[in-house]
């Protein structure tokens, strides 16, 4: 009885992580939200200063909704979705692209910021790499990418085996290890890889964007698949600003294209 009464008692368990209303963030006084320190979607200065494009909408958003602060905790792109459901994070807001097995995962809101994808390599490209395919056709060819993000994925979908891809943790170690000639390519989004060059003003790196074959993501605010009605809440603040011109102020000063979130839906990039 005592074995039954404690196999229940753990099944209930998962159970526990209750859906956040907008009352729960107000009554908190600020909403969690996980990033990357990825810029230009997500960035934290020195002095702990959050910005990028995706918390910049996410706390003029909130401010709108009654919750005036935002709080952002850095995560590795494949533990955030993990981190939310554990009730770790709000909300995702850090450039987290839609695709259908994740949108499975969470609730997305509308879309809010799109880009390509990009390589980082020496300059001349001397491997010739203009594609996930061509860095699995070649044998001796390695290439850097988030852990759980999306370039890792297109580049495994494309052949390259998994001893080739390697995790890179942030920006600047990419960008290093491309330096160093310890990886030959390192990919992530167009505008992080700009954002990263800029920075490095190095003449022996070049972008090669966008990459071949690889589609244009969006990304979206992500919420517990539970938390409809505050992902609601979420999209109609939203929806206004596109429609003011207040979300094109926000993002366009980053580089993104407002005018590209609008052209597309939730529904679309989910496959819904
Ligand atoms: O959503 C993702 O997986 C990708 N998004 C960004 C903004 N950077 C890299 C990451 O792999």
């Amino acid at each position: 009885m005592r074995k039954t009464l404690l196999t229940l008692a753990l099944l209930a368990a998962p159970a526990t992580v209750l859906a956040e209303t907008l009352d729960d963030l107000k009554a908190q006084g600020f909403v969690r939200i996980a990033i990357a320190n990825e810029p230009p979607f997500t960035a934290v200065a020195a002095d702990g200063k959050v910005s990028g494009a995706a918390p910049d909408v996410a706390r003029e958003i909130f401010k709108r909704l009654g919750v005036p602060e935002v709080v952002a905790s850095i995560s590795e792109y494949g533990a955030m979705i993990p981190g939310l459901q554990a009730g770790r994070h709000d909300a995702i807001t850090a450039g987290l692209f839609m695709k259908p097995e994740r949108c499975e995962a969470v609730a997305y809101s509308e879309p809010v910021l799109c880009d390509a994808e990009a390589f980082l390599v020496p300059k001349g490209n001397p491997k010739g790499f203009k594609s996930y395919a061509d860095i699995a056709a070649d044998p001796t060819a390695t290439i850097g990418a988030p852990g759980g993000g999306t370039e890792e994925k297109l580049a495994l979908e494309a052949g390259v085996p998994r001893d080739r891809v390697i995790v890179v943790p942030d920006g600047q170690s990419g960008l290093k290890m491309v330096q160093d000639g310890r990886i030959d390519v390192y990919s992530l989004p167009v505008l992080s890889i700009s954002d990263l060059l800029t920075k490095a003003n190095d003449p022996n790196l070049e972008k090669i964007s966008p990459v071949e074959g690889a589609p244009v993501y969006c990304d979206g605010a992500a919420f517990r698949k539970e938390d409809t009605a505050l992902r609601d809440a979420f999209d109609a603040e939203l929806a206004k600003m596109k429609e003011s011109g207040e979300f094109a102020a926000i993002i366009e000063p980053y580089g993104f294209s407002a005018a590209a979130a609008m052209s597309t839906s939730r529904a679309k990039l989910c496959g819904e």
